[in-house]
């Protein structure tokens, strides 16, 4: 038998750039290689999809030094036609063919990476592709238009306002006094942007006018959301296979001490002051509670292959704070941690993945 060819796209034009690539590092040292020729496509910051290298050890994440995809001069040539799956490298000697390849891999955050764009392009090359579509993809990404839909299917989100960067500078004094209306603290958050990038918390109404300025800093669009006291509680959704529902995994809980909250250091670098808890102590009724309501907001977002689903734990139940469609992925973040106590190994879930994509693409 012949193996699949698995291209994985990494690198990219995005602040997570070595993210992805610590995170190809992951893939292309776990994946089963008696079943997967893995092709690797790294997308520098310029944008250039380049033939990359495939040893795992050139993506190691460390605080001093990050991963990121160099430019060798390669270049990736797709498919011209959707009838089509060969792939194409120039400029390291006559151009020469990659070989078909069977599915793709988009490790890719952010602008361009997540938000549906790239998705789209694999949609018109006609490649299968492992996670959510187009529309998933694009709804992930905006944290106001993911509330919006989560809240229209019945989820309890955090009440929020969302304000234009036009209408914070001609308004601020307004602004700020509706969302006085709110309790103290507040976070203020940018409507798109990966990993907690321009996220403040305001404890303080002083504070609030910088903390919008920061916020702006990375989207035109800036939400204000009610702080919600309770524990942060995730749960990983994995789609099924055509015709079987979406299964859920058991819970993870990120405890915080030390530390205002949950912040992009803490989560990549592995920062002092937080810990990824899993399986997270929930009673059994809490547990499936959470399950249910991780099931429905993926399929409530059309998600398809993975999803990581955030909540808080109140007194009252459940409150979704967000859904990734793109959720971290290295051996040791929440969403692989939560399927291994659940029974399914990194390697497995990869492979999990791959199958899905594949049975789903070729059911349309
Ligand atoms: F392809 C998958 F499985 F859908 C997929 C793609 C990307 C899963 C997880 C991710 N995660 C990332 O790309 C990221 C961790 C670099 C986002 Cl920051």
């Amino acid at each position: 038998t012949t193996k699949l060819v698995v291209a994985v796209l990494f690198g990219g034009r995005s602040s997570e750039h070595s993210i992805s690539c610590a995170t190809a590092r992951g893939v292309l040292q776990a994946i089963d290689a008696d079943r997967y020729e893995v092709v690797p496509i790294g997308i520098t910051r310029d944008g250039a999809f380049t033939l990359a290298s495939a040893n795992p050890d050139d993506y190691v994440l460390r605080a001093d030094q990050l991963p990121e995809v160099e430019d060798n001069g390669t270049r990736i040539m797709w498919p011209e036609t959707a009838t089509s799956s060969e792939l194409w490298v120039s400029g390291d000697g006559p151009d020469r063919s990659l070989g078909s390849v069977d599915v793709v891999f988009p490790i890719l955050h952010g602008p361009y990476g997540e938000d549906g764009t790239i998705q789209g392009m694999l949609e018109l090359f006609g490649l299968p592709y492992v996670g959510s579509g187009v529309l998933a993809s694009s709804l992930g990404m905006d944290k106001h238009y993911t509330k919006t839909v989560l809240q229209a299917a019945g989820i309890e989100v955090a009440p929020w306002r969302t304000i234009k960067r036009y209408d914070w500078h001609k308004r601020p004094q307004a602004i700020r006094a509706m969302a006085e209306q709110m309790p103290l603290p507040v976070f203020i958050k940018p409507a798109r942007a990966g990993s907690s990038v321009g996220v403040g918390k305001v404890s303080d109404w002083n504070d609030f006018a910088a903390a919008m300025d920061v916020a702006f800093l990375e989207d035109d669009h800036v939400l204000i959301e009610a702080g919600i006291p309770g524990r942060e509680v995730e749960c990983a959704v994995l789609q099924g296979m055509p015709g079987h529902p979406a299964r859920a995994s058991v819970a993870g809980e990120i405890v915080v001490s030390g530390r205002e909250f949950y912040d992009f250091e803490a989560k990549y670098l592995g920062a002092d002051g937080i810990d990824l808890v899993c399986p997270a102590p929930l009673s059994a009724d809490e547990l499936a509670e959470l399950q249910r309501l991780s099931i429905r907001a993926f399929e409530a977002i059309n998600g398809a292959g993975l999803a990581r689903v955030d909540f808080f734990l109140t007194e009252e139940g459940f409150v979704l704070n967000e859904i990734n469609t793109m959720p971290g992925f290295t051996p040791i973040s929440m969403f692989p941690r939560c399927w291994q106590e659940s029974g399914l190994s990194y390697p497995e879930l990869i492979d999990e993945l791959i199958q899905v994509a594949l049975a789903h693409h070729a059911e349309d």
